[in-house]
């Protein structure tokens, strides 16, 4: 059971959904807790100012070190600090909601969780939400009951700027997802992926056999693929937003800023591609992704993987093609097939070892002809506060980071 999740507005384990909706009312800004909850005696709370380089360098040193790893202990996430300035801040990012807990004598940082500003929409409502992420406990200070007091504050601070609805995901299962996504990993440096004991060469296999298997064209094919520009974020925003309309659970990309901040080419972070049709010169197709290495955990040859993560994708489907249902789905798993062969070369030029993704939006739609195969992690998405129905992993079009 859970001490701590049975206190909290989300939904409980085996309740049904038959209307949704808050669990808690909004409360006015006065009536919420003006001071931040207690912490054990020897620690003290902090915003971590991450335009500072010194602290933005001790919340990368902390989460390199204590963030999330794999069952095996393998491989654990390693978010560089111009990742973690461009996940945290977004337009309308609060310094607020960037919260540490440092030691009171030596004023290490020991503990942090985050929000951003999101507009999301469930279902048919749209929520303007916080994302909640890297939440992270040092090593040495784990199960301590430290987690729920991080998490009962960025409540807190969410609560006094007027938000009381959050978005977050996780590996473990806690009450309760409203979607459960698996991940796949597509090798392009095989040989390296077996040395990190990130894949095996299969009975009856060879890494050669493997080499060959996963080796892609030296160039994009689609005609009219470009890298994206911020001048392109109009069309690009009218594009992805009218694509993720028929996902249950989406962001909403309010503002042209939004999409220059997430989609715009950030070097070192997100890569971004559209198709610009050569005679209309409209934008027809555009995808992205991220980059996440992992640090590889005792292993003598390799420190890091490097990884690409699918992110957001659209594509604009022909009034021909959408006349009819069948005709859009054959239409749409053909030009993504077409398009995320490309993301694989353009990755692989990129020098990634690995292309993951999740079997959400339409991705199962061209994960097999690619040649991505099923991994053993699984990411469980959440919403607080909000009663929310199921949500199938194809009706996911909500990429967190
Ligand atoms: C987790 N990942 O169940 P119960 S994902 C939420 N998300 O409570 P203690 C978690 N809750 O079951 P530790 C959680 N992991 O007794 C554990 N919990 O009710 C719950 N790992 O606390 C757990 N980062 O302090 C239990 O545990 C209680 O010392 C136990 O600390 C946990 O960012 C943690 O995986 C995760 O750093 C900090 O293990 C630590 O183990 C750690 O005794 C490695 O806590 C890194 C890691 C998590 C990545 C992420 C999303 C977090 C979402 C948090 C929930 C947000 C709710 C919405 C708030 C805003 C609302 C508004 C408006
Ligand atoms: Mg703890």
């Amino acid at each position: 059971d859970h001490k701590f999740w049975n206190t909290q507005p989300v939904l409980q384990h085996g309740e049904d959904v038959t209307e949704e909706g808050p669990i808690d009312p909004a409360v006015p800004r006065d009536q919420v807790q003006q001071e931040p909850y207690p912490l054990p005696k020897e620690f003290e709370w902090c915003e971590v100012d991450i335009q500072d380089d010194k602290q933005i360098i001790e919340l990368y040193q902390l989460l390199t070190m204590n963030y999330v790893e794999d069952d095996d202990a393998q491989f654990r996430f390693d978010y560089s600090a111009p990742f973690l300035k461009w996940a945290l801040q977004p337009p309308g990012w609060r310094k607020s909601w960037h919260v540490g807990v440092r030691v009171s004598s030596n004023k290490k940082l020991v503990a942090f969780i985050s929000g951003i500003p999101a507009a999301v929409r469930s279902h048919k409502t749209l929520h303007h939400l916080t994302e909640i992420n890297y939440l992270c406990v040092h090593k040495k200070l784990r199960s301590k009951r430290l987690a729920p007091v991080l998490i009962k504050e960025i409540t807190r601070r969410s609560h006094l700027e007027g938000v009381f609805q959050a978005a977050y995901t996780g590996g473990i299962v806690l009450p309760t997802p409203i979607a459960t996504c698996r991940y796949y990993h597509r090798s392009l440096n095989p040989k390296k992926l077996v040395e990190c004991n990130f894949s095996r060469v299969p009975r009856n296999s060879t890494i050669s056999a493997m080499v060959k298997k996963f080796k892609v064209a030296e160039q994009p094919s689609t005609p009219g693929l470009r890298e994206m520009k911020p001048e392109d974020a109009t069309q690009v925003r009218e594009l992805l937003n009218k694509y993720l309309s028929k996902f249950d659970v989406a962001p909403v990309f309010e503002t042209d800023d939004d999409v220059r901040h997430w989609l715009a080419p950030t070097p070192e972070v997100v890569w971004s591609y559209v198709v610009e049709d050569t005679k209309t010169h409209k934008i027809t197709d555009f995808f992205s992704f991220y980059t996440l290495p992992s640090s590889v955990i005792g292993n003598d040859k390799h420190k890091s993987l490097n990884a690409a993560y699918m992110f957001y994708y659209a594509i604009d489907i022909p009034e021909k093609e959408a006349a009819d249902s069948y005709d859009t789905a054959r239409y749409t798993k053909q030009r993504l097939t077409e398009l995320m062969r490309d993301a694989l070369v353009l990755a692989k030029q990129a020098d990634f070892d690995v292309f993951n993704a999740l079997n959400l939006m339409d991705n199962s739609m061209f994960i097999d002809d690619l040649k991505f195969g099923p991994g053993d992690g699984y990411l469980n998405y959440y919403l607080y506060n909000w009663k929310c129905r199921d949500i199938k992993p194809h009706k996911v079009g909500l990429v967190m980071l």
